[in-house]
């Protein structure tokens, strides 16, 4: 009896016996449409032994990945902060003293408020890292307070498609894969970053869907993909341009779409006109044959769709631009929100579309923004500011330098890092500057070390949050097991928090559960319910809209159609046609840094096992890949006299790194690639902190120049 015991709890078996319990969360470690993966906890004396995957969750059925399986490192990691802490030390030194929540928030009230009666709310900046869960939370905590500014990580990534999509189309819709013939993944790399959408995509595949892979790189995808088109970075829109005119020349357009539902459609076929095959060939490197060959299959092979990322196609000089050149195809060829197409699902819950009607706007927004101040950056790029309701991050420490509208005095962030940015340095520096820095964090980082004050947060396990999953999935998970020491849900700070700097907000002050109940009300779901269901549940009557709404609706662009030419582009005095421009640094557009730094730099191609600066620390994860790496082609490095795992000196015309070389056939000569967010270099020391796309603002991350030498 005693031996079979151990057996069930060395093999831990749940159940009476072994007093080992299962209970349902979700993974946080990555946040997306397909991510925030469903997980059995195994709980024993209020500890996480065990994690898998939960077979009966939509999103993963069963699967995790290599992070999630790491989970319980990252919750038991040394680093996790334990209690609020003060700083001691010159900032960045390190030195902190603990105190009390209590005299935290004193601290941080008595501030926030004396800064709004001396400078005004607007000198105050709500923040949020890659952390998306409590977003809404925290950005009406900031306009309630009176400020407009929350700044967070998606001024780098995905609102840039937002505003692509909202000029040319009003919004943007996912494929429908289900009903596609023909699916054009445009450098959407599923299998490193969203594995859990891996599965059903193979799946597509072995029942017939076509696949025209674009990307500079080879990867999983390839061996899957009908056409590969292998351009060099940074020229996407010069590719979508060529496949156009493929379309048009041999005429497979959708005339009838076109002359009913578009403007500007002329003036888009005499620019397309001049990019032939084989100038695109020129500008690109992919071959004139296998363009043409793409353009046939996407045009004639429907329906077909395409699937984009938040991110390779916008961390460009000329993002916007390239990113509304390749959303043209879909309505080009009659896709557009057409079945098998590009399906416009308007977004419910952090970005993620679903048929369950939630209150996501009204709640953010208990007034307007155009009530309050301009937001940062709303001068210097005024359609971000007309297509994304926050802040643009990459002008914060701009204005913290200049006090230009107006200062810029505290920081109030949930998960910042400092490495998003790119000129990080600058940004560092401009810490120094504010009166106030809060950073609420997970684990003590380096940029946890620059704030005045830290708070300790909590992990997925030990809190409750509210996700919406496509295929309306729907779960409030509840605590797996207490925060550690002292740390909290960052909901309780925020909401500890607006007690004491927004006590007019009525809503916020009636607690988290009230206001999820308020927010949920319209789908008629409510906390009381959603908890009946630990694994979540799927919301049978769930009405997803029609396919074709503009034919009733229009599109929320100005002219009501699907602009080719932009109304708002015209009115800023900028390109209105999707007009594409060499990155600012590009072989040919700088010929002369080029002689010195001849390689196109990507940066940011995601590791399947870390998620940004999240799981470095967790071991499982870091034996899979320790060192910092560069992928180059053996052609670059032979002429360089290196070879494979050398230590080698990547070096930009701003600054360097060491790093190792990865050598392999799957980038083309000329190209090399790195991944961002490495604790141990600083990878966006290379890129200027100006390097911005000037419409969205974003970083060119993507398209840059380098070399490498042997160290
Ligand atoms: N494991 C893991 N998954 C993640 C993340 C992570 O850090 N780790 N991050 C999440 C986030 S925030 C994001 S934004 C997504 C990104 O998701 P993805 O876009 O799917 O992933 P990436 O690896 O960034 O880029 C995809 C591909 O873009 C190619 N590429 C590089 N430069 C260019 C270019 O100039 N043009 C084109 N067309 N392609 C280019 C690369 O070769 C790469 O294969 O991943 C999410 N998922
Ligand atoms: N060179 C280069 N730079 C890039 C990119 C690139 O491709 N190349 N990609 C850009 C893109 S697309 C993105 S999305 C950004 C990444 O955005 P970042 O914000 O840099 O992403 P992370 O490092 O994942 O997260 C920031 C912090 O959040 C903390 N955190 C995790 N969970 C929680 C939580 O529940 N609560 C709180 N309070 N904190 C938490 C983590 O510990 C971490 O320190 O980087 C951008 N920067
Ligand atoms: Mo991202």
């Amino acid at each position: 009896m005693l031996l079979e015991q151990e057996r069930l709890k060395k093999n831990k078996i749940p159940g009476l016996n072994t007093g080992i319990e299962i209970r349902k969360t979700i993974c946080a470690i990555c946040e997306g449409s397909s991510s925030s993966c469903g997980i059995n906890a195994y709980i024993k004396d209020g500890r996480v032994i065990k994690v898998e995957g939960m077979t009966e969750f939509p999103q993963n059925q069963g699967t995790l990945c290599a992070k999630g399986n790491a989970s319980r490192q990252y919750i038991y990691n040394k680093d996790r902060i334990m209690s609020p802490l003060k700083r001691k030390g010159k900032r960045g030194s390190g030195q902190f003293e603990e105190i009390s929540w209590e005299e935290a928030y004193e601290t941080i009230a008595e501030k926030l408020l004396s800064i709004k009666a001396e400078t005004g709310a607007e000198s105050v900046v709500f923040g949020a890292g890659f952390t998306k869960w409590l977003r809404p939370f925290a950005q009406r905590l900031g306009i309630s307070f009176g400020t407009p500014n929350f700044a967070t990580e998606s001024s780098t990534c995905f609102y840039a498609t937002q505003i692509a999509a909202g000029l040319t189309y009003g919004q943007w819709g996912g494929p429908d894969i289900k009903n596609s013939n023909c699916l054009m993944m445009w450098s959407a790399n599923v299998f490193g970053t969203g594995t859990a959408g891996a599965k059903k995509l193979i799946a597509a595949i072995r029942n017939g869907l076509k696949i025209i892979e674009v990307n500079p790189a080879v990867t999983h995808l390839t061996r899957y993909a009908d056409i590969h088109l292998g351009l060099r970075p940074g020229t996407d829109g010069a590719l979508a341009l060529g496949l156009a005119n493929v379309i048009i020349s041999e005429e497979l357009y959708d005339q009838s779409f076109i002359s009913k539902w578009t403007v500007g459609f002329d003036e888009y076929k005499a620019y397309v006109a001049d990019f032939t095959p084989e100038k695109t060939e020129t500008i690109t490197g992919v071959a004139a044959e296998l363009i043409i060959k793409a353009a046939r299959l996407f045009a004639t092979g429907g329906p077909s769709s395409i699937k984009t990322s938040a991110s390779p196609t916008v961390h460009h000089t000329n993002g916007v631009q390239n990113h509304r050149a390749l959303i043209a195809l879909s309505g080009l060829t009659g896709n557009f929100d057409a079945p098998g197409g590009n399906y416009v699902v308007p977004e419910t819950w952090l970005h993620v579309g679903t048929g369950v009607e939630l209150r996501q706007k009204q709640f953010i927004f208990p007034r307007d923004l155009t009530d309050l101040p301009p937001r940062i950056g709303q001068e210097a790029f005024p359609l971000w500011s007309q297509f994304v309701n926050e802040a643009q991050s990459m002008w914060l420490p701009r204005q913290i330098d200049s006090g230009q509208p107006y200062p810029i005095r505290a920081l109030v962030a949930f998960g910042y890092n400092q490495r998003m940015w790119p000129g990080n340095d600058y940004l560092i520096r401009m810490f120094d500057k504010l009166d106030l820095f809060v950073n609420v964090e997970l684990f003590m980082t380096d940029t946890a070390k620059l704030a005045d004050i830290v708070l300790p947060a909590c992990t997925s396990f030990e809190r409750s949050e509210l996700r919406l999953y496509p295929g309306n999935h729907v779960i409030l998970t509840q605590p797996v097991i207490e925060p550690l020491g002292q740390s909290k849900s960052d909901i309780d700070i925020i909401f500890d928090l607006a007690r004491r700097i927004a006590p007019d907000d009525r809503l916020l002050n009636q607690g988290y559960e009230a206001c999820l109940d308020w927010i949920l009300e319209p789908s008629g779901l409510t906390v009381e319910k959603l908890r009946q269901h630990p694994s979540g549940m799927t919301v049978k009557d769930a009405v997803m809209p029609g396919f074709r709404k503009y034919e009733t609706d229009g599109f929320a662009t100005p002219s009501g159609k699907m602009e080719f030419s932009s109304t708002a582009l015209k009115e800023a005095g900028l390109d209105p046609l999707p007009t594409y421009r060499e990155p600012v640094l590009s072989p040919i557009s700088a010929p002369e840094p080029a002689e010195n730094y001849p390689l196109v730099l990507t940066t940011g191609t995601r590791l399947p096992m870390y998620m940004h600066s999240r799981t470095f620390r967790n071991e499982w994860n870091r034996r899979l890949h320790p060192d910092p790496t560069v992928m180059m082609n053996p052609e670059d490095a032979s002429k360089r006299d290196i070879g494979i795992g050398d230590e080698v000196i990547l070096a930009t015309h701003r600054s360097q790194v060491k790093i190792r070389a990865i050598l392999t056939d799957t980038l083309k000569p000329g190209i090399a690639n790195i991944y961002h967010g490495w604790p141990e270099i600083e990878v966006n020391h290379l890129i200027d902190y100006d390097y911005l796309d000037p419409i969205s603002g974003f970083p060119g991350f993507k398209s840059l120049l380098c070399d490498i030498r042997k160290a």
